[in-house]
Formats: structure tokens, sequence, C-alpha cells
């Protein structure tokens, strides 16, 4: 089982060939990210700006997922749980619509770190009777550009509300700027989880060294 701590939540970057800035490539924009200090990698392909065939996908997972062990950090896939275990990731991350959670836990159990989307209190109180979940992605907090069926906005208040009511760690989501960080990290959330931050970042050795560094009061 790949070793989960909270800290891993804190830069943690999502994304996809949709997300993509012109002139650079997935593994490219990825190292970048790797070397400036993120704490998770999550693989997220979907969507029509998805530049990747089905058969792509496997080649290119796999050779993130071997940049994020050079850097020893945990890779994630979203949603697929037949890709995760055929790159032997380090976790997954499933929504409310994907396969069923429990499902999930039970193909997966002890072999990766899971992590579910929860965007409502509804949904947290259910999610904390299930065994084996080890964090929550929880937004958008803010609107989004990234993703086109996103949830309603939850704002750094509902965010803060989600956090007070669960002891699992929350994963803040959705159109945070580095100009948040500090805000968010005071909702005693444990990390930020951005695409475009630093998928658009100019300097993003600079936008790593701030999520690293943003005031996390999560213990
Ligand atoms: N889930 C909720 S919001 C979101 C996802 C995948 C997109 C986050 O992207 P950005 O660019 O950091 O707003
Ligand atoms: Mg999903």
């Amino acid at each position: 089982m790949p070793e989960f701590n909270a800290k891993q939540l804190r830069a943690y970057f999502i994304c996809g060939t949709q997300d993509l800035p012109t002139g650079k490539s997935l593994p490219e924009l990825v190292e970048a990210a790797l070397k400036a200090g993120i704490t998770a990698y999550q693989f997220r392909d979907k969507g029509p700006k998805s530049t990747l065939s089905k058969q792509d996908r496997l080649p290119l997972a796999q050779e993130l997922h071997q940049l994020c062990q050079k850097y020893h950090v945990p890779f994630f896939v979203d949603d697929d749980v037949e890709l995760a275990k055929e790159v032997n990731a380090e976790g997954i991350h499933v929504g409310q619509d994907d396969e069923d959670i429990s499902r999930v836990i039970r193909t997966v159990h002890g072999k990766m770190i899971v992590g579910y989307s929860c965007s409502t209190s509804a949904e947290i109180r259910l999610a904390d009777q299930i065994s084996g979940i080890d964090y929550y992605g929880s937004g958008p907090v803010f609107a989004t550009q990234s993703k086109d069926d996103a949830d309603p906005v939850i704002g750094l208040d509902g965010l803060a509300k989600l956090v007070r009511q669960t002891e699992r760690p929350i994963v803040a989501i959705g159109g945070i700027e580095e100009k948040d960080l500090f805000q968010i990290a005071h909702t005693k959330a444990a990390g930020a989880a951005v695409i475009s931050m630093i998928a658009q970042s100019s300097n993003i050795e600079q936008t790593v060294t701030r999520m690293l560094n943003a005031d996390w009061q999560y213990n």
C-alpha cells in the first residue's frame, strides 16, 4: 500500500491533454511541476478537448507515472480504475458520477490511495460512513473554466463548513488562484488541487512554492 499522508494534498496538480497551454507537452509540464515540488499529480484526461485516443492513454499514463516515481510523488488516475490498475498507480480519484465508490474501494483496497469528490454536506455525511476513503476533493470553491459540468460554487464558507464536518482531510478544488491560498489554508483544508494555476503559470517554480508555503493549518 502506498504511503498516504495528508501533506501530500498541499500542492496537488491535476492535468490532462485538454489543459495544456500551446507549445508544451504533458510530460514537459508535469516534469516542470515535479521539479518545482508538487506533492501529488493526477492524470485526468477527458472531454472533447482531450487530444489523446484511447490507445495513446496507457503509454502516456505509464510515462507520467515513471516521472512521478523519479520525484517520489504519488500518481493518481481520475475516474478510470482499469487504467489505474494497468499502470499500478499510487491512487485513484473518484467523482460522485463515476464508478460506485464502494465498488472501487473493494477493487483497489490496500493497493491504492482513494480520493472521493464531495461538494455538499449530504455527500460528506454519506461518504464518512464508508471506510477506505483517504481524502475528499471539495469544490468548486470558485468559478472554474476547467470543468464544463462543475457543481455549483461552494465558496470559502462552504469549504470551511465541509472541513468542520469531517475528520478526513479535504483538498480544495476549483478556480483557485495564488491570491486565494492563504484563505484556503485558513479553512483548515489540507491542500489545494489545481489545473490552471500551474498549467497556465508563467513561473511554475514560484507558483508551486507559494502552494507549499501557504499557511496550512490541517494536521
Ligand atoms: N473538479 C472540480 S473543479 C475542477 C475539477 C476537476 C477543475 C479545477 O481546475 P482549475 O483550473 O484549477 O479551476
Ligand atoms: Mg470524475
